[in-house]
């Protein structure tokens, strides 16, 4: 690990031009990781990396400290190079999306990831599937290099992990609980920062109570099935989180599943189980994710594509 973190320092001292980036639609693991990297990169080394994203980042995420310092691909200069790019919860190289040009342009990558992949970008890997939050990551090589940390730096490790375990809900190992301690000794408010996430707007979570309300019911109600059309879908900003969260606190439901008809015969999938493995159906749909919380697109009518997650919930 040491080794490792004397390259990522070279590498850094090194460079020129830095990009930092995850994966496209941000979340809040992806963006706020990317924000702490790039204030690490400033505050140890005096020098300013790029921090670029592809697709839209939720509202909730407005007040996240440096929010502003991430910048749209398309409001990059063309023909912008990078001689060091450090990849932060990108998943697969297929979540890149635009950014993908931008790192096979770069000479050396760094990469910082919790998910599994089986086509690594980087040359350098800071990877770690058993982390709830890639910000975990990070926080250790801060810890063993004994880098310098400000408040923002803090604040933005902290809500990658308050969003990345829903809150605390999905925490499978004590590290993530052991790090948030320290983050809060540190100085984390917790209550600050998950207050400041509380910035949906108002057509969004109406158009998730409605999906809510309309959701269907299978399997003696152990599968719960909610639908948003495209009309509705142009007023979410996210996934529809409160739909999957929802739907999941009802007596008897083990598996959520949310259809988005983000235009006519494409439709996005997210699968939510309880305990029960749902991975291998997301990729039975072209999908993955993890064992409980999956997702998948599918280029078919939003009725097809019901009829067909129905059957495969067939047996379960
Ligand atoms: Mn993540």
């Amino acid at each position: 690990m040491m080794k490792k973190i004397e390259t990522f320092i070279e590498k850094i001292q090194n460079a020129k031009s830095i990009l930092v980036a995850g994966h496209k639609n941000p979340d809040g693991d992806s963006m706020c990781s990317a924000l702490a990297m790039m204030r690490l990169i400033e505050l140890n080394f005096q020098k300013k990396p790029t921090v670029m994203f592809d697709g839209n980042v939720p509202r909730t995420l407005d007040y996240v400290p440096l929010r502003a310092e991430a910048k749209f691909h398309q409001h990059i200069p063309e023909g912008s190079q990078y001689d060091l790019c450090i990849l932060v919860d990108y998943g697969t190289r297929k979540n890149l999306g635009e950014i993908e040009k931008y790192v096979n342009a770069t000479d050396y990558v760094i990469e910082f990831d919790h998910h599994f992949n089986d086509d690594i970008i980087g040359n350098l890997c800071f990877d770690d599937e058993e982390k709830a939050a890639t910000s975990q990551i990070i926080y250790d090589v801060i810890r063993k290099a004994k880098f310098n940390i400000d408040q923002d730096i803090i604040d933005l490790l902290t809500l990658a992990i308050i969003t990345d375990t829903g809150n605390f809900k999905f925490v499978r190992h004590s590290d993530v609980l052991i790090d948030a301690a320290q983050l809060v000794d540190a100085g984390a408010d917790m209550t600050r920062l998950v207050n400041l996430l509380n910035n949906k707007d108002k057509k969004t979570v109406l158009v998730e109570s409605k999906a809510v309300s309309n959701a269907e019911f299978f399997m003696k109600g152990r599968l719960a099935l909610a639908t948003i059309r495209n009309d509705d879908y142009k007023k979410l900003d996210g996934r529809g989180e409160l739909v999957l969260s929802l739907l999941a606190q009802i007596h008897g439901v083990q598996y959520v599943v949310l259809l988005k008809e983000q235009k006519e015969d494409r439709i996005g999938i997210s699968f939510r189980s309880r305990k029960n493995p749902i991975n291998k159906i997301a990729e039975t749909f072209g999908g993955g994710g993890h064992l409980c919380a999956a997702g998948a697109v599918v280029q078919d009518s939003i009725d097809n594509v019901r009829d067909q997650v129905i059957n495969a919930f067939k047996g379960m």
